[in-house]
């Protein structure tokens, strides 16, 4: 059978990488060829991405990758860059923690109250939501004289091929999408002042994205015509694609800097316990929804590990094995933890304030961190199947994360169900599938499943014990 290969460029939190993917229909095989450091910067207006930095890692890369067939982008969700009429970027995109939203989500709701903004997009509150950020920037020079608005992944694709479009998946992280219609939430946006025209038109999962420019294929050493093809330009849209699931009863994880833990849904569900539970509707391809909650993932450990000085990462998982199980925990889907810096001392602050062991040493901080993580796993997970009346009888570990024994074992303890802990590069899988799709590689979304079911490595934990130990701990945290 005939196989392709296709090119996709996938940034993380934490580092970007350009995978090459040989995809036919009883064929998936993924190469890395190029990785690099994704870096914010502090200036001093605020923390910002290095966007050139980026994009000359993606050219790196594709040049790496030699001549593909197609190429897709996915990129975290809810940052974009500003453009001015020209066509050209102003300024460094800003980083979605940085500080400029605090108090905002405040002032929106004083116009929009909360629940009516759940009801109208679904999405959880987190204060980086596009729609605070642009409320944030409202009188900034940039965006008063902004002419385009381009999610991160669009402005890469617009550098790449000259074309501007909106991905939906990546849209509908901004807060002004409506997950009934799967189209912009106009009424909305009028009413907190957010100019939509901003925004150029919506593109799907699939859709063509223009061609890369004469310039591109001479800097990658390509030779042309080579496609863009939109893809689920959400990572974790990306991601989920790419889970090997072979029925509906199953949860998800996408492990990387962030946790992403929940089900994937044909509807969303708005109610207001889903809003008081924080659960968020994001859109996936072919009409689904990423029904999920937001937990601060792997970012807590690469914070200490980043002011522990980069310690060797295998050494300090061996040491938190042997600590003793749930000592202390933390709420690790508090967003007290999404600012950078000094991650050891609050993870402290934390224990000691809610009455607990405070941990001293790496190894013990180390696992508070991943039993912390696993139990959010398991409040998000169990939470889940409630709220959307959707039992599951495993949970699907994609991402980084896999790599980590130690949290794939915890978190199958800790949810009482097994875990399968597989491929650690899904969101580049689910990027790489979703194009060959479109080129007629590979059929629906089941079909894309088995084929990463049936050619991915994949790691089995199964729970051990019962979840008496993790309901107790639980109870130390309260409610949430
Ligand atoms: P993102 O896409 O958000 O940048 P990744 O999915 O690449 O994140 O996951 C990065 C995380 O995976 C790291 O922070 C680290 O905790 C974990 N990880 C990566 N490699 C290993 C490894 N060899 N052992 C244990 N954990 C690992
Ligand atoms: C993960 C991710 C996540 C978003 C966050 C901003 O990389 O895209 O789904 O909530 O970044």
């Amino acid at each position: 059978a005939r196989a392709r290969t296709c090119a996709a460029v996938d940034l993380g939190a934490s580092s970007g990488r350009v995978m090459v993917g040989r995809v036919g229909p009883d064929t998936l095989e993924l190469t890395e060829a190029h990785r690099f450091p994704n870096r914010p910067v502090r200036v001093p207006e605020g923390l910002r991405w290095d966007i050139l930095g980026l994009y000359a890692g993606v050219l790196d890369g594709l040049r790496a990758a030699g001549q593909v067939d197609s190429v897709g982008i996915d990129s975290w969700a809810v940052d974009h860059g500003l453009l001015d009429a020209d066509g050209a970027l102003l300024g460094n995109p800003v980083h979605y923690r940085d500080a400029r939203t605090e108090g905002i989500a405040e002032k929106v709701w004083a116009s929009v109250p909360a629940a009516e903004l759940y009801a109208a997009t679904g999405l959880q509150y987190a204060p980086f939501n596009t729609l605070y950020q642009l409320t944030a920037a409202r009188a900034s020079a940039q965006l008063t004289s902004a002419e385009h608005l381009l999610l991160i992944p669009d402005l890469l694709a617009y550098w790449l091929t000259g074309e501007m479009g909106t991905e939906l998946t990546n849209a509908s992280t901004t807060q002004l999408i409506d997950p009934g219609t799967r189209d912009w939430s106009y009424g909305l946006a009028e009413r907190l002042g957010i100019d939509l025209r901003l925004f150029p038109p919506l593109r799907r999962p699939g859709d063509p994205a223009g061609t890369l420019l004469p310039r591109v294929l001479d800097e990658t050493g390509m030779t042309g015509p080579v496609p863009v093809t939109t893809v689920g330009s959400h990572d974790t849209a990306s991601a989920v694609a790419a889970v090997p699931a072979t029925g509906e009863r199953f949860a998800y994880i996408c492990t990387g800097t962030w946790s992403l833990a929940g089900l994937e849904l044909d509807a969303p569900v708005r109610t207001e316990a889903s809003r008081a539970a924080n659960f968020t509707n994001e859109l996936g391809l072919d009409g689904t929804v990423r029904y999920l909650r937001n937990i601060m993932g792997l970012w807590l450990l690469q914070e200490c590990v980043r002011e522990w000085g980069d310690p060797d990462l295998g050494g300090l998982l061996a040491a938190a094995a042997e600590v003793a199980p749930l000592r202390s925990v933390v709420d690790a889907g508090d967003a007290a933890f999404l600012a950078p810096g000094r991650m050891p001392s609050r993870i402290a602050d934390a224990c000691r304030a809610s009455g607990q062991p405070v941990p001293e040493s790496r190894a013990e901080i180390t696992r508070c961190i991943l039993d912390s993580l696993a139990l959010a796993h398991r409040r998000a997970i169990e939470r889940a199947q409630s709220l959307a009346g959707h039992p599951v009888d495993v949970v699907h570990v994609v991402g980084g994360g896999t790599r980590n024994e130690l949290l794939c074992r915890l978190t199958a303890d800790a949810c009482g169900l097994p875990v399968v802990a597989g491929p650690a590069e899904a969101a580049a899988l689910g990027n790489v599938l979703v194009q060959a799709r479109a080129h007629g590689l590979v059929g629906d979304r089941a079909e894309m499943r088995g084929l990463v079911a049936r050619t991915q490595p994949l790691r089995r934990y199964e729970p051990r014990g019962d979840t008496a130990a993790w309901r107790a701990a639980e109870a130390r945290l309260g409610t949430p």
